[in-house]
């Protein structure tokens, strides 16, 4: 196991409630990292450019009714199409930032009722993130911060429900991969600050990149 040889990309993950300011912190992490010159590609999940990803964002717009197995599947689907590309980027040295992976998938679905393990299952193997940073706000901070908008999921009823499944999310995680995998982040303060506290945590990990093999998800 030399450390000369085979350094890959990092495989970040950010999660966190709506309107937490994770895009916000994942844009200006690509920026910074393009400025310095370093290989880093964005991804988005849900993936809305692909056929199924605009099924998804029509499901999340309210265009579109579905049963709350199926948009599961579909979400996890849209997870599936873009891991080869996730898999090639890492293994050519390209650090790839996401926002938001499965762990989003299982706690908004749970919180709909849908049985852990169910939603759990279907993203088991794909590339396993070398850290997820989860963003923490305080919800009478967030409320103040800024309205929800108008997709499906956003109310203060629904994210109560979705926080207590990122902490039953985050266990699984800690559980199954090591408690380095899940490190929550505290989203107060200014964009700055913020964006500082991330690259604390992130910046000897993406210019040293990461030895050893793309682990899978829950295996
Ligand atoms: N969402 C996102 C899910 O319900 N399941 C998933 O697997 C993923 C990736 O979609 N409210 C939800 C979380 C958000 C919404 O995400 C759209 P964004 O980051 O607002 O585009
Ligand atoms: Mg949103």
């Amino acid at each position: 196991t030399s450390s000369s040889s085979s350094r890959r990309g990092a495989f970040i993950v950010f999660e966190g409630l709506d309107r937490c300011g994770k895009s916000t912190q994942v844009d200006r992490l690509v920026q910074r990292l393009d400025r310095d010159g370093h290989k880093a590609r964005l991804q988005k999940f849900p993936d809305r450019t692909t056929a199924i990803g605009k099924m998804i964002d029509a499901y999340l717009q309210s265009k579109a009714e579905m049963d709350d197995h199926a948009i599961h599947l579909l979400f996890a689907a849209n997870r599936w199409e873009c891991a080869a590309a996730i898999r090639r980027d890492l293994e050519n040295g390209i650090t790839v930032i996401a926002d938001r992976y499965a762990f989003s998938g299982i706690a908004f679905s749970a919180a709909k009722g849908l049985p852990f393990e169910f939603c759990l299952q279907p993203d088991t193997a794909l590339p396993l993130p070398d850290i997820t940073l989860y963003l923490t706000l305080p919800p009478a901070v967030a409320s103040q911060r800024s309205a929800f908008g108008v997709e499906r999921y956003e109310t203060v009823a629904i994210q109560t429900a979705v926080r207590e499944q990122f902490g039953l999310v985050a266990n699984e995680v800690k559980k199954r991969h090591g408690d380095g995998k899940w490190v929550e982040v505290s989203a107060e303060g200014s964009i700055e600050e913020v964006e500082e506290r991330i690259w604390g945590l992130l910046e000897g990990m993406i210019s040293g990149g990461v030895d050893g093999r793309i682990g899978e998800l829950w295996v």
